[in-house]
């Protein structure tokens, strides 16, 4: 076992990303809180990764895991779960990629409350494809697909998300590393579906909401505020003079899908088969 530190995370590939690019703040949070984490080690992490810009973080970390289709990540971090219990499995995906393609996904890992932690990099574009307008564009965003404004509002992913079921939902901004990098810890300590959505500036293709629009246009959730109360979470969300950023929902009384499904709640799949498996008859069959 290796302890995760800071030079086990790094490889030799350069960011990509615009100058500017909120990605680097996130990824600079979330190394923060994988060394913070203390307990982890590389063998027990797992992060799937979608396809974007922010996807692209698969090249910049060094750690278990794949790059999914767009779209499927979730999908994909739900089965390294179901099959090994010990892993803690990261989702990093796009407003695009989760709120868009994949949602239907992202639904079902609420239902189920699935325990992985999902990173929404939210920088209200599709930014890699050169900045259409997402899921979470504003309406009337003026964009290569939408030359005369966008019609429809953004999608109220985290209302969806806390009303299907998912346990723990958080909101951060990027420019607020330190918050950003508690968040994602507190997410990947709570055993059920987290999500977390990084509302992050995209300097190339979103000149709106720049650094000094998320400086006065969000406020952080006070001492006052119960994250335990579905619906003052919901009402918050549903007034959007500025954003809140915290802990806005957190369910303690629900059990993850894993520790509820008979076949799997005493042993992970990994735990059911023999060690050495003989694979070389299914190879036979397939060359
Ligand atoms: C099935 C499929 N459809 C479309 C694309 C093209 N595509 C690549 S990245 C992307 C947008 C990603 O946007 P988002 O998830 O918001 O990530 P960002 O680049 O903004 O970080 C799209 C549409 C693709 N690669 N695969």
């Amino acid at each position: 076992m290796t302890a995760i530190t800071a030079d086990k995370l790094i490889t030799s590939i350069q960011p990509t990303w615009c100058p500017g690019c909120g990605a680097f703040s996130t990824l600079t949070a979330l190394k923060q809180a994988l060394i913070g984490l203390g307990l982890l080690r590389m063998e027990e992490l797992t992060i799937i990764f979608g396809i974007g810009c922010s996807g692209n973080t698969a090249d910049f970390i060094k750690c278990c895991g794949l790059h999914a289709l767009h779209g499927r990540s979730i999908a994909n971090a739900i089965g390294v779960k179901l099959a090994n219990h010990q892993q803690k499995v990261l989702v990093i995906g796009g407003d695009g990629d989760l709120y868009g393609e994949g949602f239907n996904h992202l639904v079902a890992a609420c239902r189920g409350n699935h325990d992985i932690t999902v990173l929404v990099l939210n920088n209200h574009r599709y930014s890699l494809t050169t900045g259409q307008v997402s899921p979470t564009s504003n309406q009337g965003t003026i964009g290569k697909s939408t030359p005369t404004g966008s019609i429809e509002i953004p999608i109220g992913a985290l209302g969806t998300a806390i009303v299907n079921g998912a346990g723990f939902v958080a909101r951060a901004f990027a420019g607020k590393t330190e918050q950003l990098s508690e968040l994602i810890k507190k997410g990947m300590l709570y055993e059920g579906f987290s999500l977390i959505d990084i509302q992050q500036p995209c300097q190339s293709f979103n000149k709106e909401q720049d650094y000094s629009w998320y400086q006065e246009n969000t406020f952080d959730l006070g001492e006052d505020y119960d994250p335990t109360n579905q619906s003052q979470a919901l009402i918050s969300l549903l007034d959007q003079t500025k954003l809140s950023l915290g802990v806005l929902y957190r369910n303690d009384q629900r059990p993850a899908y894993h520790r509820q499904l008979p076949q799997l709640n005493k042993q992970a799949l990994v735990e059911q088969f023999p060690k050495e498996i003989d694979l070389s008859q299914a190879i036979k069959e397939f060359i």
